[in-house]
């Protein structure tokens, strides 16, 4: 595999591996030279303590590149969910959110389990914003009869829609029915990077839009480990309280912090080329016979596509998923009938060019009659 983690180090996990093209997430992604040097060398202490020098540095650098007040340092991007809505919330306050949105589809009923919170859903459109009409209807709390809402979830990028970016100008348009409540509005903004890239504007003009986000290091960014939520300071203050409630207080933690560190201070550029590549997978896919795509709506690091089955409608993707892997090719098969590829710092242009013939490979394979 010709791949973009380079030194003899960075690439022990991909050799693991065997050598897959592995299209499959960015959560897959190894940490870089320079992360495993800065983990070796980072200087620790307790956290819970507020004394690891490390998660402190890496929670202002969060704070002040997001332009928002602090920063907190969570283990995943499902925590940082979790903490935000807890302390945005009061028990049972329902939780507006899209209706492909993670936090709707995957994050193990949280809301319910967590907040004793119903979620409300709002139909997501293909772009990856939300029904306006529904969404102005879906506030609650006027009547005696209603759950009060509590908070709104908006998600940038748009993971379900294939990784669509939602602009500063969309964000303040969608939240502002939230805002004419005084409600808070919370981004899942996993991949937010990867939309400040796409549009060319700093990560703190999409954030200045909402009261909270979540973005995770060990997507695109390529950290082994970890997310931040930041906000305010009262915001974050709370927040870290309901981390330790839900086990979160991780101790000599600047061990994976110094990663973070890293991704933020040299892992944010590099995503354009994972656009670039996104970009040239679909406009590659849409040439080969039988795959059914729209390759101008990629516009990050994420794309979903088909396959015509009889008389043009959706066929079956399983068995183009499980031929693709036996050559080596890893593809995320969704239960809905699509196949999903993400890109990342461990897939190259070269790694496209092969995951491009060999895909097209099978296709002709899955076309021809058997016994042919
Ligand atoms: N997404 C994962 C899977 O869970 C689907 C992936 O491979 O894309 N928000 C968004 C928008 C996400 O895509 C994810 C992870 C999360 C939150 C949760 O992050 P983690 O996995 O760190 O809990």
């Amino acid at each position: 595999m010709s791949s973009n983690y380079g030194s003899y180090e960075a690439r022990i996990g991909a050799l693991a591996s065997g050598e897959k093209i592995d299209l499959r997430s960015d959560t897959v992604t190894h940490p870089s030279p320079n992360m495993r040097e800065a983990m070796y060398r980072a200087e620790v202490g307790d956290d819970v303590y507020g004394e690891d020098p490390t998660v402190n540095q890496l929670e202002e650098l969060a704070a002040v590149m997001l332009g928002k007040e602090a920063g907190l340092f969570v283990a995943s991007g499902t925590m940082g969910n979790a903490v935000s809505m807890l302390t945005h919330c009061r028990r049972g306050d329902e939780i507006i959110m899209g209706d492909r949105s993670h936090t709707y589809l995957y994050e193990v009923g949280g809301p319910a389990r967590l907040n004793g919170s119903a979620t409300r859903p709002v139909p997501t459109l293909a772009d990856g914003t939300l029904d306006r009409e529904r969404l102005a209807r879906a506030f609650q709390g006027d009547d005696i009869h209603e759950a009060r809402t509590g908070l709104l979830c908006l998600e940038d990028t748009h993971n379900m829609v294939g990784g669509r970016v939602l602009s500063p100008e969309t964000l303040r348009e969608l939240a502002a029915p939230a805002r004419a409540r005084n409600l808070p509005v919370h981004m899942d903004g996993a991949r937010v990077f990867n939309a400040a890239v796409a549009l060319g504007v700093p990560v703190s003009a999409l954030a200045a839009e909402v009261d909270s986000v979540q973005f995770c290091l060990s997507k695109g960014l390529s950290a082994p480990v970890g997310s931040m939520v930041v906000g305010s300071r009262a915001f974050i203050d709370e927040g870290r309280r309901v981390r330790k409630l839900l086990g979160g207080g991780m101790r000599q933690a600047g061990i994976i912090a110094a990663a973070g560190i890293i991704a933020l201070n040299e892992m944010v550029d590099r995503l354009a080329d994972d656009h670039v590549n996104a970009k040239k997978l679909a406009d590659g896919l849409a040439e080969i016979p039988g795959i059914t795509i729209a390759p101008e709506t990629v516009e990050t690091n994420i794309l979903f596509f088909g396959v015509r089955g009889e008389d043009g409608a959706a066929g079956d993707v399983t068995p183009l998923v499980t031929a693709a892997a036996q050559a080596g090719v890893l593809l995320s098969g969704g239960d809905d009938g699509r196949i999903r590829a993400v890109t990342h710092y461990g897939i190259s242009a070269d790694d496209i060019e092969r995951a491009l013939s060999v895909l097209a490979e099978a296709m002709r394979g899955l076309a021809a009659p058997v016994g042919a």
